[in-house]
């Protein structure tokens, strides 16, 4: 593997190497910093935060920030980088992270968000991206070394990766462009000769330090704010069963009709219709009617089925229809609950009058 771009940490962290308790505290994801409900100059351990190498001090402050008014503030010594970090419980195969990075433009050099090895207490960071103003570059160190993009020091600059173990590759992104593709990563798990049997359970953030010529120096100051780790949804859409014009069968649609069209998306166990957000719903073509001067979503909870759960209640304009989207004899519902998850239902319709 290539460590070479991270040598400089290695050996820092060398010097001040201590050893790692296990953490009791694990990172549920999604995580999200939670340094805005941090007082300014505390350290936010009761967010889960851990010291690998103690460097100079991290606390959290309102100097300068990302969003909010609270960032998170590392300064190393010269022969400590100052890391701190979550555990994890597992990493899950597919997981996303980001984070905004300033590097301070009179101290610091760089500062590295990604991951580290349970018993690597002289380990680099994994998987991570390294915002390094004194290359001006943001670069990612996965099993080789990408170079990014330009970065100027004194700025905020947002990193994210989409990681997938199953594949050993990631998507990268700076400053939400997608930047690289399909760049090769660091397992999850894997045996080193000298470290043996290494696992990333712990992701977090360093202000590193150099002592390599021409780059030794004797303070770095890195910001870092908006922190969050969380997996993709599992499925790309789950697919309610629905109903279009509920309890009767079959469903012919004429389109020259001036009224609604009514639909039933069922609950079950395991997903609540009633979490379908109205504003992202559309049934071939159509949006869900709006009434009145306000808009109001023509949207209802109701038991349609009887069993006992909630189910949603849409009508739509029946005009709105798509011809297009009609005509396989088959009507799609798409549309997304509050929180983000995809849905897709279809049910069978016949046109009216027959062409
Ligand atoms: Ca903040
Ligand atoms: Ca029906
Ligand atoms: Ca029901």
């Amino acid at each position: 593997m290539d460590r070479g771009g991270l040598k400089f940490l290695c050996v820092s962290l060398l010097a001040l190497a201590v050893p790692l308790c296990s953490a009791a505290w694990a990172a549920p994801l999604p995580f999200s910093d939670g340094f805005e409900n941090v007082a300014v100059g505390a350290y936010p351990s009761e967010n889960g935060w851990l010291t690998l190498s103690f460097g100079k001090t991290a606390s959290v402050s309102d100097q300068d920030y990302g969003t909010g008014t609270r960032s998170f503030r590392l300064d190393s010594w010269p022969w400590s980088a100052r890391m701190d970090y979550v555990s994890l419980d597992e990493v899950p195969e597919q997981l996303s992270y980001q984070a905004s990075v300033c590097v301070d433009p009179s101290l610091g050099w760089v500062g590295l968000v990604g991951f580290m090895t349970r018993n690597g207490y002289q380990a680099p960071m994994w998987n991570s991206f390294g915002v390094d103003a004194g290359y001006g570059k943001v670069l990612f160190y996965g099993e080789g070394t990408v170079d990014l993009a330009p970065y100027t020091p004194g700025t905020w600059c947002t990193v994210r990766a989409d990681l997938d173990f199953s594949t050993l590759t990631a998507d990268l992104w700076v400053d939400d462009v997608l930047v690289a593709q399909g760049v090769t990563i660091t397992p999850s798990e894997f045996d080193d000769p000298v470290m043996g049997h290494l696992t990333l359970s712990q992701w977090g953030v360093a202000a590193g330090s150099y002592l390599e010529y021409p780059y030794i120096n004797f303070a770095n100051v890195v910001y870092f704010d908006d922190l969050a780790m969380w997996q993709p949804e599992e499925s790309a859409v789950i697919d309610p069963e629905i109903d279009i014009k509920p309890g009767s069968y079959p469903n012919p649609i004429n389109l020259k009709s001036r009224g609604g069209t009514p639909v039933a998306i069922f609950s079950t166990d395991t997903f609540d219709a009633t979490s379908v957000d109205p504003s992202t719903v559309d049934l071939a073509g159509a949006p869900v009617l709006q009434r009145g001067k306000h808009g109001i979503y023509a949207a209802r909870p109701g038991d349609v089925d009887g069993d006992g759960l909630p189910d949603l209640l849409l009508l739509f304009r029946t005009a709105d229809f798509d011809p297009s989207q009609l005509q396989g004899g088959v009507a799609t519902l798409h549309g997304a609950t509050y929180d983000g998850q995809g849905i897709e239902g279809s049910d069978d319709v016949f046109l009216v009058p027959r062409h």
